[in-house]
């Protein structure tokens, strides 16, 4: 298979990165069978980047029985967790080494900020890594009390091959986030990339094999959803997937599941997560905050605070500073260290977005700043705040993953409990307010896997991440995310039973 390099000399970094573009199967770099590619795209400039290889259900197939082989004879229980644990802590350091490169290779296909990529994604993987590596030698069971002729404890033990579906606006913290709570607890991988943002999961596959992984226990094949996506949850050798991404995919994958082997699935989907605002509030930080959990991104977050609920007595003086600083947001090169929002990350997140702002136009909303695109190249968009929106519009309703905030007015704290839940999505929900009582009051009344008091969008590694209603079935992230990675198995020893 053939290399991409790139030479970077730019503003935020200077270097030269070249990585393989093939499948990563059984340790090697391999051409896929039916010799498929995929373009990647700049979305900063619309042009495209490079060409790489694209997987399908034949080669998936080839992946999951190299993991299958893996399993049974050089990973799971065959390795002690600590074992396990060393080699992921020195996957972590090669991270670190490389963290220049990923960063400017998830900038060139991603479009966010190099900054960004470097300081929030790819540090945050490489933690990832590193939290994950010391859960491997920890994955105890218990031994539980029954009567005295009967030894009884329980052992977690790995399912086999995982799959992994991962989307595109956090590449490297995606990946990690799986493939570590996986590998910790004994699973091979199967893991496909997005194919938006695979560039930065090649580099990583050439650490694999440089960290001392044995072939097979990680396999990185890239292609599109619908043929290599849909061979991962449908594969009979593939025991359980985890998916990142729309809740349209998540069911199907879900649904592929349930049709093929019965694998456990474990969904992490959209949002439309709820900010509400009340009139005690430090008002300068809400402001801060809410700027950073609606636009953070490019507003490509899963738990963007989309919705923004404002008391009525500072509704005015809110949208005001709101207002200033939406305006002041850098948007530009990614590779400028002074942007804050690159483009979206594809034309047809482009066009998804823009069609999202003509409707809430069409159902009489006020774009009140923003609503256009930015220049004729790439896929920018200004920072745009909707108000006048009613509870029934698409603007509302549905996930807009873009840099658009909807601005409401409420009056009481009932009011704005029942408005932030009017949704099929509970991914996260923001409160903010001095009142210590109405803090935690509507943080636990607010429905959604995570609740932020006085703050937005924060992701803490040993908390756990996922979501109520639509928005995913189960947890990341913390000891939680083991869970989803082991099997439980009921051992009785009889110590003087007798029949
Ligand atoms: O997502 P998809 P898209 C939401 C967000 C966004 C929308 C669409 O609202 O506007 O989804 O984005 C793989 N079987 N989120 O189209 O399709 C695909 O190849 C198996 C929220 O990019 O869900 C990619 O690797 N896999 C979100 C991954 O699924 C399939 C992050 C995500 O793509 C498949 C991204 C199939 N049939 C988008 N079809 C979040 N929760 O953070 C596609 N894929």
């Amino acid at each position: 298979p053939s290399t991409y390099t790139q030479t970077f000399d730019t503003a935020a970094y200077k270097g030269t990165v070249t990585i393989p573009l093939g499948l990563y199967i059984n340790g090697e770099f391999v051409d896929p069978v039916d010799g498929g590619t995929i373009e990647v795209v700049n979305p900063a400039t619309g042009k495209v980047v490079t060409a790489i290889a694209a997987g399908t259900a034949a080669d998936i197939d080839i992946a999951a029985n190299a993991a299958k082989k893996a399993y049974k004879t050089s990973w799971g229980l065959k390795v002690p967790g600590a074992e396990r644990g060393k080699l992921m802590f020195k996957l972590a350091e090669l991270m670190e080494e490389h963290i220049d490169q990923f960063a400017a290779l998830d900038a060139i296909s991603n479009g966010k900020a190099f900054l960004t990529a470097h300081g929030r994604d790819n540090k945050g993987a490489i933690a990832v890594m590193q939290y994950y590596a010391g859960w491997a030698d920890k994955i105890n069971g218990k031994t539980i009390e029954t009567n005295e002729k009967k030894l009884a404890y329980t052992r977690h033990e790995p399912i086999g091959v995982v799959g992994q579906i991962i989307p595109w606006n956090v590449p490297m913290f995606s990946l990690s986030l799986k493939i570590a709570p996986a590998l910790a607890t004994g699973n091979t991988i199967v893991l496909k990339p997005s194919e938006l943002t695979p560039l930065s999961a090649l580099l990583f596959s050439t650490l694999i094999t440089r960290a001392g992984f044995p072939p097979g226990v990680i396999n990185i094949v890239n292609g599109y959803g619908s043929t290599a996506g849909a061979a991962i949850s449908s594969h009979p050798l593939i025991e359980k997937v985890a998916f990142t991404g729309s809740t349209l995919t998540g069911r199907k994958i879900m649904e592929a599941a349930a049709k093929s082997n019965l694998k456990p699935v474990t969904l992490e989907l959209g949002g439309k997560s709820p900010n509400v605002i009340f009139e005690d509030a430090d008002l300068e930080q809400a402001v801060k905050w809410a700027i950073h959990g609606i636009y953070f991104n490019h507003g490509q977050n899963c738990s963007a605070g989309s919705r923004i609920f404002v008391q009525e007595g500072i509704y005015d003086t809110f949208l005001k500073q709101f207002t200033e600083q939406a305006l002041a947001i850098k948007v530009g090169d990614p590779f400028e260290p002074s942007t804050f929002q690159g483009p979206q990350v594809s034309k047809t997140q482009f066009e998804r977005i823009m069609g999202y702002i003509a409707s809430g136009k069409e159902q009489g909303a006020t774009v009140h700043i923003g609503g256009n695109r930015i220049g004729d190249a790439g896929f920018f968009i200004q920072p745009t705040i909707f108000t006048e929106c009613q509870p029934n519009m698409k603007i509302v309703r549905e996930e807009i993953f873009g840099p658009v905030a909807c601005v409401m007015k409420f009056s009481t704290e009932e009011e704005v409990i029942e408005q932030a839940n009017d949704t099929s999505y509970g991914l996260a929900a923001s409160v903010f307010t001095r009142d210590i009582d109405r803090a935690i009051r509507v943080a636990h009344a607010l429905e959604a896997g995570t609740a932020w008091i006085n703050c937005a969008n924060q992701t803490e590694i040993s908390m756990p991440f996922g979501g109520f209603k639509q928005s995913g079935i189960g947890r990341e992230l913390s000891e939680y995310a083991l869970e989803n990675y082991t099997n439980v198995k009921a051992v009785h020893v009889n110590i003087g039973l007798r029949l």
